[in-house]
Parts: structure tokens; sequence; C-alpha cells
């Protein structure tokens, strides 16, 4: 597995890391927020949290331009953030109001702000691997060479458009990059027991010509090193590349999960390795932050997202005869 050795010399400038540290911080202070709210029934519907994986979207995103392409599954709220899309806006979808990212919609799994490139949050596992082809092809066509990065779960490898996909992506040398975030469990089944090969590298990679690599993404500047090779080689024309990122979910699939299938002391050891934690502590070694500014990066946090929640509390519900609209690109008339 790639590693970032602590003592290694840094491949992001004091701005950038603690820019990152801070993204990382907003994004878990989102989702606990939303773990309340949602326990106190002003948010509904589905509702996956991306806790423990904060890294990897946001070590990933953060060496990429900010014209390229952004996609991903229902775990979006972590990928949206780090996308910079504003966390009001995010607040507001959760709880279905008109002034959402999806103007209160599309919920938690269907966060979608085009302008910033984020095109979202897909609910139907490994339905927007064959899209992300789509985006790239579109600025391969087009002569640009803007990127289009795509994550996805390891129970979406067993989805047949994934193998169609990584095909003609491979062949046609499309400037994508596949991210699969494998947390070793697909809501409450190991990768042991759904997988007949468990080596995911090896298997999204070689068997269609493309790169695969494996890479430790609770270290966020190793899952950056390998985003930025990987952009690299697709701005070239090189084609795709197939990333493994190994990462750990510390909340249970949604919000309704007992999450039977772990031990308690598996989850707390995985706790005392938090992946922010950890940054925090590397920051500080290299002098980058110290106490006082790790206090105020917290205030700030805390009350970027009570505004947010505040704004969403106030903004109006979505009108019913608004359910119509935004479904075709033409005026959607309903059926008897
Ligand atoms: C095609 C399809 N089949 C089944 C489901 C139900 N489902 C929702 S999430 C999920 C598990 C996906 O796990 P994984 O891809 O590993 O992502 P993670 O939740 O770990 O991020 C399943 C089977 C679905 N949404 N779409």
């Amino acid at each position: 597995m790639s590693q970032v050795q602590a003592e290694s010399k840094p491949i992001v400038s004091r701005n950038q890391a603690v820019g990152w540290l801070r993204q990382m911080m907003l994004i878990r202070r989102f989702e606990e927020r939303s773990a309340m709210l949602y326990q106190n029934q002003k948010i509904g519907g589905f509702c996956h949290l991306y806790s423990g994986q904060e890294p990897l979207a946001v070590g990933s995103i953060g060496v990429l331009r900010e014209d390229d392409y952004v996609i991903t599954a229902y775990r979006d709220h972590g990928h949206a953030i780090a996308r910079g899309m504003d966390v009001k806006l995010g607040m507001a979808e959760m709880m279905g109001k008109v002034t959402g990212c999806s103007k209160g919609k599309g919920g938690s799994m269907h966060f979608f702000d085009a302008e910033k490139g984020f095109m979202g949050g897909h609910a139907i596992v490994g339905s927007h691997i064959p899209l992300a082809a789509g985006m790239a092809f579109a600025s391969k066509y087009q002569g640009q060479d803007r990127v289009c990065i795509c994550y996805f779960g390891d129970g979406a490898m067993n989805q047949g458009g994934l193998h169609e996909t990584f095909n003609m992506a491979s062949m046609w040398k499309l400037p994508v990059i596949y991210v699969v975030e494998n947390n070793l469990i697909s809501m409450g089944t190991q990768l042991e027991r759904s997988s007949a090969v468990l080596d995911l590298t090896a298997r999204g990679g070689a068997p269609y010509g493309m790169p695969g690599v494996l890479v430790d993404s609770h270290d966020i500047e190793a899952m950056a090193k390998v985003t930025l090779e990987a952009a690299r080689r697709a701005r070239a024309g090189e084609g795709p590349t197939f990333i493994e990122a190994r990462t750990y979910r510390f909340r249970g699939h949604s919000m309704s999960d007992p999450m039977k299938y772990r031990t308690k002391d598996e989850l707390e050891k995985a706790k005392k390795n938090d992946p922010i934690i950890a940054y925090q502590a590397i920051l500080m070694d290299r002098g980058w932050i110290d106490e006082a500014t790790l206090h105020r990066i917290t205030d700030e946090v805390k009350q970027e997202i009570e505004e947010a929640i505040t704004f969403a509390e106030e903004s109006p519900e979505t009108p019913f005869e608004a359910l119509y609209e935004d479904i075709t690109v033409a005026p959607y008339t309903p059926q008897e």
C-alpha cells in the first residue's frame, strides 16, 4: 500500500494543508449535526454518512482543477463539500427545502452543483460509472483537458456496467479517474462474502489495460499524490487510472443500521486512528498549526454549520407543484 511517511517532504503547501484539514472538519461537523437533526426528524429519507472517509474525498478533489468533473454515489456529502459546495445549500437539501442544492427534491443522496462541476449524488449502485465515462468523452471530444473523477463503493465492483465501461474508457483513453472507496463492506456484507477476488486493485486495473493503484486513503497526502499522477496521465491523453482507496466508515451504512456485522472493539480501534485527528497531529508536528489555530478553525466550522442549519430551517418547504419540474428538459405533464 502506498504510504507517505510523516518525515517525507510534504507535497502540499502549508495553506493548502490547513485548508484540507478545515474541509475535513467541516464535513465531519456537517454530518454529526445532520445525524442529530435526523434523530429529531428534521431530516427525512435515506441518509448515509461519510465519517471516517473524509481524507479520501478531500485529498483527491483537492488536487484537481476547478473545471474538472466530480461524480459519486449516494454517500455524497463529503465529495460535495470537498468540491466547495456551500454547506447552506447542502443542509437545506437535507431538510427538503427549496433553497437546497437540488431544490429540496433529491435529499441526502442527490446533492448536485453543476456550477462547481459536482455532477451528483447517485443512488443506484454503479449507475454513475458510465456517466463519468460520458463526461470524460465529452471533454476529449471537445478538445478540452478536463478530467472526471468518479467515486464508488466496493459493492459497485460487481455491477455489470462497471466492466463494460472500464473496457470502453480504456480503449478510448478517456480522461477519467475511477476510485473505489473500499471500506470493506457493502451495507452489511463483507467484501469476502461478495467478491470472488479480494484484490480489487488487481481486478480493476490490469484486466482493462489501465494502471491499478492501491492507496491508504487515511493518509490524505498519499491520496493526493496518486490522484495527481492519475490526473496527469488523463490530461496527457494516456487514459484512465483505477485507484483502490482503502478506507473505513465510522457510522452504519445508513441511519437505521444496527451494525451487527462488526464488533465494538473493531470500531473503537478504528476511531482511535481517526484520520482527522492524525492530520491535526501531523500539521502540529510540522509547525504548520498550533493549538490556538486549531481552536479557531473548530469554532469557525461550528459557526458555519450552525448558520447553515438556521438558513435551512428558515427556508420554505419545496412546493408540491415543483415535484413535476426538472424531470425532463421539456415541461413534464403527469399522466392521470
Ligand atoms: C443497483 C442497486 N442494487 C442495490 C441497491 C441497494 N443498495 C444501496 S447501498 C448498497 C451497498 C453498496 O455498498 P458499496 O458500494 O460498498 O458502498 P458504501 O455504502 O460502502 O459506500 C446496496 C446494495 C442499490 N441502491 N442499487
